[in-house]
């Protein structure tokens, strides 16, 4: 075929999911571009993605089944055909159901591509039919949705593209110009019309130092904060009675919970200036329209879920729910409900099977308890050794003789390396699917550009040959990729997504859930007091209560430990772990560090470059000292995104260190409440 190009969307996790236009000649994409006609993306993409046939005709691909022959985790593997692959696979899985039943088989996948049938789909129906265990909880944004919808009843919240009207923006707890790139061209318009911006961050990020004001409290604490902003909205008269009267429940017991938390008690807590508080409230109480924009940043933390669930009240006191520009702006994944319905994936007649918390992984696999035991994993789309929390109990769970590890992968990952199995996985340029964007209001759509390198398959083409190796022949089990992704798209012209790449959500052009105040609660209001959690065993009001890994909780772990971690994801050329092994992004990014500030380093005696021990009671990392004043003293970080190979030592990562307690309510994890204590090696 001559050159030609073909349209596709980025899937990686990440709220822009820009589209892009790909150059083909003769078989092989020789260029990849954003497309300059996505109303949201606008031709650009981003540091990580601009090299992305990097990523695809990496030489270090892989694109054979593989079968293990060295120990668990040492890497060592030999190619063999599918058809061995599979028969292996197959024979493990009927032994482990006739022994212990389906539950002992534990599916765990991630968003490493969030398209709608890569994503998940096949696997649903594949592991159903198998009676395996049922993955729930999440590692990233369940929780956000869940503290938010407990207060306005859904996850909708306003259109973060809207900004561009808004004249004050809260950029609160998210790292807009590392995680969120395309919307800051819309937060410089507003600028750009006169707009303030505000960033309320434990850290002084890239995005902090664009603002107009920075505010940074200490990691967790933000609910007393907000807390006190709303004592000062009721006090100083700046909140909408009309909103509030008709479009709310509970005010009179909110403003006695607020009336305990002047700024002054908020200060202690959060270490703020009084005066900072109180001017933040009244500018957030006079300004219209005013935005508040966040995304994940927040939730991982044991009280993540009440951050979310406080947040949401601010807007309902002001009524900012009124004006375009206004409001809240979160993840906009719910607004693809319109358009996309994955429920059409569920296997018929599924019964009710065990459930396991994702990021629980380690204490699933190692818990002697667990009845049935795990005894098959199969990992898809994520790298649970680098990525979910007290990761060391992970590993010591895979290096377990008994259990049988599949992994589907495109890389040699930290976690592929314990895999028994490893099928070779396809990327976006070889397969097809619809992206549905949680930061803007356009599904996308991917066409293949490419056809499969080596022997890699999507993964909707995996569940089906391992359906088969099975021995299943229900017909749901092979239903084709096109067909699949037709009949999960409800009232998409699928004429004009294929053709231009994109389409709007069926949605009005003027986004403003709550304008009219009709919130789909049990109450039909907005629930500033909420029955349903306290039927749940929640506080029924906004409340601050601080988490039981942090200074704040004080107690034994503290006096142990004293510092709070930070593990944020920090480089630009990084996608959560994806890119750190890619000659083209992870040297060009240095090697992993432990961020702090002069004050914690001169009490250990301390200089930048020096190297240094951080631990605590469940791993313990040696990284170089990077001294600045981007954090304040009692909390230090550690980038998030490298692998064991760049680490010195065991190989240990950020996440051996992190905390694995589930958030309040959301099922979620506290990555953020971990505490540790540094010294020189
Ligand atoms: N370059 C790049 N972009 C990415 C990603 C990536 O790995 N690299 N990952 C993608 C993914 S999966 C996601 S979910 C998004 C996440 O997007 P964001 O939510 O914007 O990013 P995070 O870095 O998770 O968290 C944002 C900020 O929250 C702060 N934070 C932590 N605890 C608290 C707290 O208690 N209070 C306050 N106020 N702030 C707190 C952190 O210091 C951090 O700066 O980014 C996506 N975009
Ligand atoms: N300490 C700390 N931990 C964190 C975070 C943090 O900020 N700090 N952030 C958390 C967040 S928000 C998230 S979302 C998670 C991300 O956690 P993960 O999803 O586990 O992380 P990724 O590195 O994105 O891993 C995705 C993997 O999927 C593979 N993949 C991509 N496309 C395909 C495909 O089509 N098929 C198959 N089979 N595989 C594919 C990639 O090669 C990659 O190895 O990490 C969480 N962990
Ligand atoms: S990773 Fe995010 S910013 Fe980069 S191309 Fe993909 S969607 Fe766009
Ligand atoms: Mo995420």
């Amino acid at each position: 075929m001559p050159q030609h190009t073909v349209l596709g969307t980025c899937h990686h996790d990440c709220p822009d999911s820009c589209g892009w236009v790909v150059t083909v000649d003769d078989g092989v994409a020789v260029k990849l571009r954003g497309n300059p006609d996505h109303p949201y993306s606008m031709g650009q993409l981003c540091p990580k993605v601009n090299r992305f046939l990097d990523r695809v005709y990496s030489p270090d691909r892989i694109l054979q089944p593989l079968s293990r022959v060295g120990t668990k985790g040492e890497g060592r593997f030999e190619e063999v055909s599918w058809e061995e692959a599979l028969g292996q696979v197959a024979s493990r899985f009927h032994q482990i159901i006739d022994r212990s039943g389906g539950e002992a088989i534990l599916p765990w996948w991630d968003a490493g591509t969030q398209g709608l049938i890569q994503m998940s789909s096949l696997d649903r129906r594949l592991f159903g039919a198998l009676g395996a265990s049922e993955l729930t909880g999440s590692l990233c944004g369940a929780t956000a949705g869940a503290g938010f919808a407990a207060t306005t009843g859904s996850g909708k919240g306003s259109d973060p593209s809207d900004v561009q009207h808004s004249n004050l923006i809260i950029l609160w707890a998210t790292n807009t110009k590392l995680t969120n790139r395309h919307l800051w061209p819309f937060i410089e318009k507003a600028r750009s019309n006169g707009a303030t911006v505000v960033v309320i961050d434990p850290m002084r990020t890239a995005t902090a130092e664009a603002a107009d004001w920075f505010i940074q409290p200490l990691p967790g604490t933000d609910t007393a904060l907000m807390l006190a902003m709303m004592h000062v909205l009721i006090r100083d008269g700046l909140i909408d009675d009309d909103y509030v009267a008709q479009h709310t429940t509970g005010i009179e017991e909110l403003a006695q919970r607020v009336a305990i938390w002047p700024p002054e008690r908020a200060a202690e807590v959060c270490a703020l200036d009084v005066d900072d508080i109180e001017r933040l409230a009244t500018m957030y109480g006079s300004s219209q329209p005013a935005m508040i924009r966040t995304l994940i940043g927040a939730e991982h933390h044991e009280n993540g879920a009440m951050f979310f669930r406080t947040l949401a009240c601010l807007p309902t006191l002001t009524g900012s729910w009124r004006h375009l520009g206004g409001g809240l702006a979160r993840s906009t994944e719910t607004y693809a409900d319109t358009n996309v319905d994955d429920s059409v994936f569920d296997p018929v007649g599924s019964t009710n099977r065990r459930k396991i918390n994702m990021n629980h992984l380690g204490r699933a696999l190692t818990d002697q308890s667990l009845d049935p035991a795990i005894s098959a994993l199969v990992v898809w789309n994520g790298n649970p050794v680098v990525t979910v929390p007290n990761a060391e109990l992970i590993r010591e769970g895979l290096e377990r003789e008994d259990l049988f590890t599949v992994v589907s992968e495109q890389f040699m990952t930290d976690t592929a390396r314990y895999a028994d199995v490893i099928f070779p996985a396809t990327t976006q340029l070889e397969q097809l699917d619809v992206v549905a964007s949680w930061g803007h209001m356009y599904l996308g759509w991917n066409e293949p550009a490419i056809a499969p390198l080596g022997e890699s398959v999507p993964n909707t083409e995996l569940w089906r040959r391992l359906s088969h190796a099975m021995g299943l022949t229900d017909p749901e089990l092979f239903e084709d990729d096109e067909s699949l992704l037709l009949s999960a798209l409800t009232g998409v012209d699928t004429a004009a997504i294929r053709t231009d790449g994109f389409v709007r959500l069926d949605i009005p052009d003027e986004v403003l859930p709550y304008a009219s105040g009709e919130f789909p609660t049990p109450s039909g209001k907005a629930e500033l007091f909420s029955e349903s959690l306290r039927a749940d065993g929640h506080d029924p009001l906004p409340a601050f209560v601080p988490p039981s890994e942090s200074p704040a909780a004080g107690g034994p772990i503290y006096e142990s430990f004293p510092l709070t971690l930070l593990t944020p994801k920090h480089h630009v050329r990084f996608l959560n772990t994806s890119y750190t092994h890619l000659p083209s992004h992870g040297p060009r990014e240095g090697a992993p560090f432990v961020e702090m500030c002069p004050a914690d380093a001169q009490e250990r005696s301390l200089s930048s470059g020096d190297p240094a021990r951080v631990w605590n009671d469940r791993s313990s990392l040696e990284l170089e000292v990077r001294i600045t004043d981007r954090l304040r003293v009692g909390v230090v970080a550690v980038p998030f995104g490298w692998w064991s190979s760049d680490h010195q030592g065991r190989g240990a990562t950020a996440n051996s260190l992190t905390n694995d307690t589930l958030t309040d309510w959301g099922g979620g994890v506290a990555y953020s409440d971990t505490l540790v204590q540094v010294a020189r090696l």
